[in-house]
């Protein structure tokens, strides 16, 4: 049986060693931790569960471009990090004889769900980030449960192997030239890709946006797009535009009506979950003011209504604490420009700490709720 790979003395790199495996490892899960956290955030902010619905923080402002920024850029980091410790580590694929006992088997099992979870974590989260979804299954629910099922098999890997990450933990001897040129190789390599990526919502480091999607300069009226007006079918928006905003008082404004209404300038980032974010000056009218004008409570929540006519976020829920937030705006002009079709002419939704995919565009309907 044992031939191939199978046989003794295939792998002979000195590198092959839990020492490295163990420097790697604290790397790689430093950036697992940082990704699967904020990424908690993230989904929570998007789908909060009932009991937190009302609690969610509208501050601060850029909250969750920094979460998220974190999340994308340790989401990244962490590739090139398993790649080295998967190289690390691949000889004992070819263990001999392949289960020792039932926990050796059970603990081998273990790694090969948490290597193929971490695998396809990284992988769909990287092609979420292109907005590419060759798949047939929905990526976000994918991916939080993805990444219970990694983190939860990293916790066990862990705990199973934590005699051996604590004999390792310390350096004993002085490293060999060859472990350092390879752990050097390895931080060369998180390095770039962090860095090339990291400037999508990092400002000072714009200049090196190489490896990302988008320059969150470039766009129309200086801010990127996501989806436009026309993949939208919202290019043309109806004459007879009025915004309607529907609560104990419902009523109907017209733009001339919504321009005579208290003006509010607000400096607010738009913060991508694929990981670009940039801050803009948004001007309108406060989603508060309107929905006072309605007879709302303040605890109503608002769901917004888009003139986009399908699409996952053509309606969206609001809870309280943004619609209560003096800074939430329903946005008329960006810039100082009103806005341009693609950025949602007639009126956007900005608010505070809040994931772009809510910041709904083309907007025709506030609902308290
Ligand atoms: N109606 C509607 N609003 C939308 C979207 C959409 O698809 N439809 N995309 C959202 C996403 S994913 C982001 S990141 C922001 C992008 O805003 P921008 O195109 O104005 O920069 O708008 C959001 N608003
Ligand atoms: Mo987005």
């Amino acid at each position: 049986m044992r031939i191939g790979p199978l046989r003794e003395g295939t792998f002979r790199s000195a590198l092959h060693e839990p020492r490295t495996a163990v420097v790697l490892g604290r790397w790689l899960g430093a950036a697992l931790l940082t990704c699967f956290l904020t990424g908690l955030i993230s989904h929570v902010l998007q789908q909060p569960p009932d009991w937190l619905r009302d609690h969610l923080p509208s501050r601060p402002v850029n909250g969750y471009r920094v979460t998220q920024g974190l999340h994308v850029i340790s989401g990244i980091a962490a590739i090139p990090l398993l790649g080295a410790k998967l190289w690390t580590v691949y000889p004992k694929l070819f263990e001999w004889p392949p289960a020792r006992s039932v926990a050796h088997a059970l603990e081998r099992l273990g790694i090969a769900v948490l290597v193929a979870s971490m695998l396809l974590e990284l992988f769909t989260g990287l092609l979420n980030t292109l907005q590419w979804y060759p798949w047939p299954f929905p990526f976000r629910q994918t991916h939080f449960w993805l990444g219970w099922l990694a983190t939860g098999g990293l916790l066990l890997h862990i705990s199973a192997k934590a005699p051996l990450i604590g004999a390792h933990w310390r350096r004993v001897r002085p490293g060999s030239a060859q472990r350092r040129a390879f752990l050097a190789t390895v931080t060369a390599a998180v390095g770039v890709v962090s860095v090339t990526t990291a400037g999508q919502s990092v400002p000072w480091l714009r200049a090196f946006v190489l490896f990302a999607p988008r320059r969150p300069d470039i766009g129309s009226q200086g801010l990127p797009v996501n989806r436009t007006a026309a993949q939208a079918g919202t290019t043309t928006v109806p004459a007879d535009w009025r915004l309607t905003v529907t609560g104990p008082r419902p009523y109907e404004l017209t733009m001339a009506e919504l321009l005579m209404m208290e003006q509010v300038t607000a400096q607010l980032p738009i913060s991508c979950v694929e990981g670009w974010s940039a801050a803009a000056n948004w001007t309108g009218v406060r989603v508060r003011d309107l929905l006072d004008r309605a007879g709302a409570p303040p605890s109503a929540q608002v769901r917004i209504t888009s003139l986009e006519a399908a699409g996952p976020y053509a309606v969206t829920e609001m809870p309280a604490p943004y619609a209560r937030d003096p800074l939430t705006l329903l946005a008329l002009r960006v810039n100082g420009e009103v806005l341009s079709a693609d950025h949602g002419y007639p009126a956007r939704i900005i608010a505070p700490n809040r994931p772009g995919v809510l910041q709904t565009k083309w907007v025709a309907r506030l609902e308290a709720i």
